[in-house]
């Protein structure tokens, strides 16, 4: 499937947030057989208003044999925010982590930048074939890490979760993040199905994944003040951390 070259919010976004969303799509075509994933009607792409800026929000949402779903969300409030927003769902019949990615920046900075796979087996420990390539990659040291926040135990020992401090910074992330993505799309790529009893583990994994997700306060926030309490609610639990069905 052709991705589409429709224009689109991510020209005016921070450049990391461009280079990022090029990056993951790139992965995602490269390694990955994709097909539409349609959205809850009307989520596609959606306006609101934030503090008397405008709010946008662009959703790219496809499937494969071993993902349900797989997100990119980019949002942008005015001038003042840039959001990227990356959510890979394994289907529960593979032994996959969950890819997640998260990008707020606000006039040319960079805030947060957070990327993990994290595991959903009931150790909540990644799998060995991901363990070792990860492992073997080279150790970052960032000047600025920042702190996970306390609903946030779904994040495995690789996480990156820091404020860039430089282009260096930026181009480092950027990278780590291509990594990550080229060691799941290519195992994901020729995973085998597990069996019932696993698939029950999985899906146990992936709602609590979801659970813990929905708790961030900061992003229900951003959503709340734009499109109110009910509407917030619903984009958290249908669009952004929707649980798999059995
Ligand atoms: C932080 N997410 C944030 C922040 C905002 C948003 C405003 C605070 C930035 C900062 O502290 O510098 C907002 N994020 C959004 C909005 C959307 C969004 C509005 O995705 C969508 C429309 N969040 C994720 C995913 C991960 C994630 C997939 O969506 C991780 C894989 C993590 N975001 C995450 C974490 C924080 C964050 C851990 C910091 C939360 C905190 O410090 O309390």
């Amino acid at each position: 499937m052709l991705l589409t070259t429709k224009p689109s919010i991510r020209e005016e976004q921070h450049s990391l947030i461009r280079q990022l969303a090029d990056c993951i799509e790139s992965n995602w075509q490269h390694y990955l057989d994709l097909s539409p994933y349609d959205l809850p009607a009307e989520l596609g792409y959606v306006e609101g208003r934030l503090e008397g800026e405008k709010l946008i929000i662009e959703n790219r949402c496809y499937q494969t044999p071993q993902f349900r779903k797989m997100h990119l969300e980019l949002a942008k409030v005015g001038n003042m925010l840039d959001i990227l927003h990356c959510v890979m769902f394994p289907r529960p019949e593979y032994n996959l982590p969950m890819f997640g990615c998260d990008l707020v920046g606000g006039r040319g900075q960079i805030s947060a930048a957070i990327a993990d796979l994290s595991p959903v087996n009931a150790k909540r420990i990644l799998p060995e074939t991901y363990r070792q390539p990860l492992l073997a990659l080279p150790t970052l040291e960032f000047k600025e890490p920042r702190d996970l926040p306390a609903w946030a135990d779904i994040f495995s020992e690789f996480c990156v979760f820091i404020r860039p401090n430089s282009p260096e910074e930026e181009r480092q992330f950027l990278s780590r993040v291509d990594q990550f993505l080229q060691i799941h799309c290519s195992y994901a790529a020729s995973a085998i199905p597990v069996s019932p009893d696993q698939q029950a583990e999985i899906i146990a994994g992936q709602e609590y994944y979801c659970t813990k997700q929905q708790q961030n306060d900061k992003t229900r926030r951003v959503l709340e003040k734009a499109f109110g309490v009910d509407w917030a609610h619903h984009y958290m639990t249908s669009v952004l951390f929707d649980m798999p069905t059995v």
